[in-house]
């Protein structure tokens, strides 16, 4: 059976929202973070969560890969769009704004600001400057949900469940205060069923 590795709460909880979404037949193993001799590293050796494991031993990682195969299990699901369209491609589009501006360019120097210095010392203004690089990189997507409830077209897709796990931890970090169009996209993902099926399933309060 396929499985989707997560960890409570991190990024792979948007494929875990999908699969709720969807009714896939995938199981959800939860794994130990940051220990490199965890079992979890035999099968995904960088120990990163989401990692999906097909049944052929095949293993998928990056949620920009990962959520897109999720959806195509279930051709024609509103949650993405056929292959060739524009929808498609700008779906694609803010699952690669997210991935890269939001998580890694953003989150990844606060909540790792280890990794870009050496220097404790340094710490806290790495994290400032972060903190300043997620409102930047959330004001596009404040002015596209000024105008629409959703990312792409008039429903919502993949990209406003990947997006619904950042705006989760940009509230936590105390970034969305002047972000009134962010909030609300909050408030309504955090009401979906699939989502608090998945908090419950994976532990969240
Ligand atoms: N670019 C990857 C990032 C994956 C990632 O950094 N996952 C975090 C959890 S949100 C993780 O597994 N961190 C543990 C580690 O880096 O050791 C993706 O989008 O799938």
């Amino acid at each position: 059976m396929t499985t989707l590795f997560i960890f409570p709460g991190a990024c792979s909880f948007a494929a875990h929202v999908v699969i709720h979404e969807l009714q896939l037949p995938i199981s959800v193993e939860p794994v130990t973070l940051g220990d490199p001799n965890a079992p979890y590293r035999q099968i995904n050796p960088t120990g990163r969560v989401p990692a999906l494991l097909l049944d052929d031993q095949t293993l998928l990682t990056e949620n920009t890969a990962i959520l897109p195969y999720l959806a195509d299990l279930k051709p024609g699901t509103p949650l993405f769009a056929p292959a060739g369209s524009v929808e498609r491609a700008q779906i694609q589009g803010w699952l690669g704004y997210v991935a890269t501006e939001v998580h890694v360019g953003a989150f990844r120097p606060i909540n790792r600001p280890e990794r870009y210095s050496a220097d404790e010392a340094a710490f806290p203004g790495i994290r400032q400057r972060a903190l300043e690089q997620l409102a930047n990189a959330l004001k596009p997507i404040e002015a596209r949900l000024t105008q629409s409830d959703y990312l792409v077209g008039n429903r919502l897709t993949l990209a406003d469940i990947y997006l619904g796990v950042f705006l989760g931890w940009s509230a936590r970090v105390g970034v969305l205060g002047d972000f009134p169009a962010l909030q609300a996209a909050l408030a309504r993902f955090r009401a979906r069923e699939s989502v608090v099926h998945t908090a419950s399933a994976e532990g969240l309060a």
